[in-house]
């Protein structure tokens, strides 16, 4: 569950990411990274990928813009954090669009074992061969999300991290909602990929994988609440959300965080 200690514990460790992910949020997420308290890398090269993964403490996939010469590199790092016992997350960004993307995303997850999944419903679904249009719209017309969390995390037998209004943290028997966040989010690109760093640097810190995830996406949605009254626009949001990333603190999440444990 929510465990706000660990923000303090991520800004002591300043953990770096090689972040292998997509040109439009590159910047972003970097910047992100450093707001929060981690460090970030950013490298695609096949010539470095599992060398710059080994000075690394954790490494985060993101297929957002993916093209062939990136494949190799990814594969090479996500192999070698397994081989050194470092976290690697996927965020398999509009894996549905394509069967390119869904033909890498089953490779990767044929190679790699990944500590989680980032994605948001259609992408969770998408993993798992579910059609999230027609999947378990139940009577509040939010659909299953839950559902398809826990059902992706027994299946691909990794945390899965599913986003949205409501975020779902499940690892197949714990699964956990988490109600942060703002509406802001969805105006800039890069909320979600970001996330997927974040979540990363929170996973090097140890401890049970599930509470990482629900503490660092309860982070980043308290943060992004404290920056929505400051902002006028997604132009100032983005900027003011980064000076809530670092200006959030242990005791804000704690006080802010919306959290409950899913019934089974
Ligand atoms: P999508 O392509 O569907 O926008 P994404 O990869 O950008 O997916 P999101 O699901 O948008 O990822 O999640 C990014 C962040 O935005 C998360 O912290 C999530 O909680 C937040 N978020 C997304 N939608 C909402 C919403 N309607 N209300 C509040 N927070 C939201
Ligand atoms: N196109 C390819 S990757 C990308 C876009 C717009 C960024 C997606 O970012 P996010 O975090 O999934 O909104
Ligand atoms: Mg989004
Ligand atoms: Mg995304």
């Amino acid at each position: 569950m929510l465990n706000s200690s660990l923000l303090t514990a991520l800004r002591e460790k300043k953990p770096l990411i090689h972040n292998l992910t997509n040109e439009v949020v590159t910047n972003f997420t970097a910047n992100g990274l450093y707001a929060i308290g981690a460090a970030p890398v950013m490298s695609k090269s096949r010539d470095e990928a599992a060398e710059m993964a080994s000075i690394s403490d954790g490494v985060l996939i993101n297929i957002g813009t993916l093209t062939s010469e990136d494949v190799d590199a990814m594969l090479q790092a996500g192999k070698k954090a397994n081989e050194l016992g470092l976290p690697v997350v996927l965020d398999p960004v509009g894996v549905g669009a394509t069967t390119y993307r869904q033909e890498i995303c089953q490779q990767f997850i044929n190679n790699i074992s990944f500590t989680a999944i980032r994605g948001n419903a259609g992408e969770i679904a998408t993993l798992i061969h579910q059609d999230w249009e027609t999947r378990g719209v139940d009577s509040s017309d939010k659909g299953d999300v839950a559902g398809i969390a826990q059902q992706a995390a027994k299946e691909l037998n990794t945390l899965i991290l599913l986003t949205g209004e409501t975020d779902v943290v499940s690892d197949g028997t714990q699964t956990v909602l988490c109600r942060n966040g703002t509406s802001m989010l969805t105006a800039i690109t890069g909320s979600g990929c970001l996330l997927g760093s974040v979540l990363t640097a929170f996973l090097t810190l140890g401890g049970q994988p599930v509470d990482n995830a629900v503490t660092a996406v309860t982070t980043y949605g308290v943060a992004s609440e404290q920056a929505v009254p400051k902002a006028n626009g997604p132009g100032t949001f983005h900027a003011h959300f980064l000076d809530a990333l670092a200006a959030v603190t242990e005791e804000t999440v704690a006080q802010y965080g919306r959290v409950e444990q899913k019934d089974v």
